[in-house]
């Protein structure tokens, strides 16, 4: 579904106006189209989304198919090498897009080599959300104007809006109007990004989905069409949803340890199924962290394992992460305490909670 002015035109036309971006669109009226001489007051901004219904029928088609598809391969029609496979070409998307499309092209958290970005946007690739290029400028955009009409899945708009009902309406025009503000330059001098950009329609049906259904049944006799609901639409639905998790659910359920002034937060079960994307109040604070968190481990960040083994391999350099004192520093200047760190000189101390008291084990105890 990559951008088509014509096609989205035949098969859009309807105009709703809705009532939370009208509220949304009246409480910011003051910050986006403040006047540059006397304050006036402010101005209700009539904003109209549109259905894009190209969009619409094919994510009610892609579901489908993807329930049909999750069933086969749930209930034993298919070869177990085949559902393998399915989430090695998974793992690989997802690589593509926090790996790549996130940490390396959107943020510049690390520097990578050229084998590496070949690779990575070749996975981006499988992902099948936008070229790099349209995926980092949302992203960025997304960035510098979180949870205003200009970030193209603005969280006010509700949990559907921010999870996937963005790429079923026209963007707001402050989306373009002020993505034109994000420099892009260090894509547009990456040659593997605009080739990738160049070729992208074609490359889609054979990378996404054609090659990947095809080598289960060239390799162990898997249907085709079996093979195609599962590795192709079904892979990529769910990992969609795993992405759109990360827009919607973490920016509405969770903790915010580094700024509670924002709406990001920290929530394990996102970081879990998005590859380590989930600790998105520390992201959002420190966007150029090619750890994406602070704490955790491997198993809630697979994608950070992946940026040190090729960096051990030499094919990442330049890896970029906030120095410790610096985050402690933030943390207690802007965060909701729940990261809070109390040390304590010893027994006794005021600061020394309770549940600190239980796990203390006094032997030849006296209560004198
Ligand atoms: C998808 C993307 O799903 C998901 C991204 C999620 C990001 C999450 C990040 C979190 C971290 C990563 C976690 C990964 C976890 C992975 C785990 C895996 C297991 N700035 O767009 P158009 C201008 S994609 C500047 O057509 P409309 C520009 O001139 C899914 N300018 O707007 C553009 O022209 P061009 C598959 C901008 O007409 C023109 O406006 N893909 C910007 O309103 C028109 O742009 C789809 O479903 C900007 N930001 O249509 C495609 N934006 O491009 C869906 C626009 O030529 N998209 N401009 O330069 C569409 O059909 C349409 O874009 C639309 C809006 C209907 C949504
Ligand atoms: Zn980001
Ligand atoms: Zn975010």
């Amino acid at each position: 579904m990559a951008t088509s002015t014509t096609f989205a035109q035949i098969w859009s036309g309807v105009q709703v106006e809705c009532d939370d971006t009208k509220r949304i669109a009246s409480a910011r009226t003051a910050v986006h189209h403040r006047p540059q001489q006397a304050p006036q007051p402010a101005k209700k901004l009539r904003y109209r989304w549109q259905i894009v219904w190209r969009n619409v029928i094919a994510f009610a088609i892609l579901h489908t198919a993807a329930v049909y598809g999750l069933y086969l391969g749930l209930s034993g029609y298919m070869y177990f090498k085949t559902i393998i496979f399915m989430n090695l070409i998974g793992w690989c998307s997802g690589l593509g897009i926090t790996v790549g499309a996130h940490r390396l092209w959107a943020h510049r958290c690390y520097t990578a080599r050229l084998p590496m970005r070949i690779l990575l946007a070749l996975f981006q690739t499988l992902a099948f959300q936008n070229h790099i290029y349209e995926w980092v400028r949302d992203h960025r955009v997304h960035h510098k104007f979180t949870d205003t009409d200009a970030d193209p899945h603005n969280s006010l708009r509700g949990f559907f809006f921010s999870h996937m009902g963005w790429l079923m309406v026209r963007k707001h025009p402050d989306v373009p109007g002020k993505g034109k503000e994000v420099d892009m330059r260090d894509l547009e001098a990456d040659p593997v990004v605009m080739w990738q950009k160049k070729y992208y329609l074609w490359l889609i049906p054979f990378v996404t989905f054609l090659i990947p259904s095809l080598i289960p049944y060239w390799c162990w006799g898997e249907p085709f069409w079996y093979s195609f609901l599962l590795v192709g639409i079904t892979r990529y639905m769910i990992s969609l949803h795993c992405t759109w998790l990360v827009n919607s659910a973490a920016h509405i359920w969770g903790t915010k340890p580094y700024d509670k002034t924002i709406t990001p937060t920290e929530n394990p079960t996102v970081a879990f199924l998005a590859f380590g994307e989930g600790w998105h109040n520390y992201h959002h604070t420190f966007p150029w962290d090619y750890k994406a968190a602070e704490l955790g481990n491997y198993w809630l960040n697979v994608s950070t394992a992946f940026i040190d083994v090729c960096a051990r391999l030499g094919l990442a350099y330049n890896l970029k992460t906030a120095n410790p004192s610096l985050v402690l520093k933030r943390s207690q200047r802007t965060g909701d305490d729940t990261n809070k760190r109390v040390e304590v000189w010893g027994w006794g101390d005021t600061d020394m909670t309770e549940d600190d008291k239980l796990i203390a084990e006094i032997s030849r105890k006296n209560d004198d």
